[in-house]
């Protein structure tokens, strides 16, 4: 079997779960919205990581179908909630080689349509360490997906070397703030403090990732970051999971 086709059969046989990782607003405590991250739940046990499952299936094939699961999947979660009045944005990853992808933008635009959602709903991770290669291309596949109302964010914000660069270049909403540097606040907070007066000076939102501690929400609250992601709140869940512990349904 080759990886590709174990990727499609692992997708026709329903395999792949989507969970949910909140977001809280620091503020008031409340859900502000949710991570979709995707699971592999094989049938031999065996432990695989979208770690390594995504790149792979950038490399020898499959992405494309993954992504149009990922999002199909994410949009019937939030076409349930606008029928409840639930206003939680879900944020999707999308990989490097995709961003400048017109097919994987027409698809969202389609979907969208299809599932009759609002689009400020949807958020778009774009990873920093990301190698992408057609900037100009990136820049206006996601320029033309924020004009629908997707908000765009950059992930792991500080861990690769582009990070500065992609600001410049691509439009973005919303920056989250890498596990590593969180990891150092409140005793080394140098570099949190840097992000925080850049999203500042660019009026863009910020997400901690990786908050684990009480400490680091009160540090990222009194520095006016308002958003967290981490352990300290939840890892992510399967979604009938987050369901009953964030909306009682
Ligand atoms: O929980 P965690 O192990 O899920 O995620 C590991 C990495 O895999 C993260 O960098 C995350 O962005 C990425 N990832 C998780 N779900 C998806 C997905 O649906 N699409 C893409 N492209 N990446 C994903
Ligand atoms: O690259 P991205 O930010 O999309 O990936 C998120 C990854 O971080 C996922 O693997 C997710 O499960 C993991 N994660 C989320 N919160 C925490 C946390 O508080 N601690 C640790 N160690 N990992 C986390
Ligand atoms: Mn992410
Ligand atoms: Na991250």
């Amino acid at each position: 079997l080759t990886k590709e086709t174990e990727i499609m059969n692992a997708l026709a046989q329903g395999d792949f779960s989507l969970y949910l990782q909140p977001q809280i607003d620091l503020r008031t405590g409340r859900l502000a919205g949710a991570e979709a991250l995707i699971r592999w739940n094989r049938k031999d046990g065996e432990l695989t990581l979208p770690s390594e499952f995504i790149p792979l299936a950038e490399e020898v094939g499959g992405i494309e179908a993954l992504d149009e699961w990922v999002i199909s999947e994410s949009m019937k979660i939030l076409s349930t909630w606008q029928q409840q009045n639930i206003g939680v944005p879900i944020s999707l990853n999308v990989s490097g080689i995709q961003i400048a992808n017109l097919s994987y933008v027409e698809l969202l635009e389609r979907m969208l349509l299809e599932y009759q959602l609002d689009p400020h709903m949807l958020h778009l991770e774009v990873t920093e360490t990301a190698y992408i290669s057609n900037m100009e291309q990136a820049a206006e596949m996601l320029a033309r997906l924020r004009k629908t109302g997707i908000k765009i964010a950059l992930d792991d914000f500080g861990m690769g070397y582009a990070g500065l660069n992609y600001l410049q270049h691509l439009p973005v909403d919303i920056i989250k703030i890498d596990k590593n540097f969180v990891d150092q606040i409140p005793a080394d907070d140098a570099l949190v403090r840097i992000v925080a007066s850049i999203a500042d000076v660019l009026a863009l939102d910020v997400v901690a990732e990786g908050v684990e501690s009480h400490a680091q929400c009160e540090w990222l609250l009194e520095h006016g970051i308002y958003y967290a992601q981490g352990y300290w709140f939840s890892p992510a869940l399967p979604q009938e999971e987050f369901q009953r512990k964030y909306f009682l349904i």
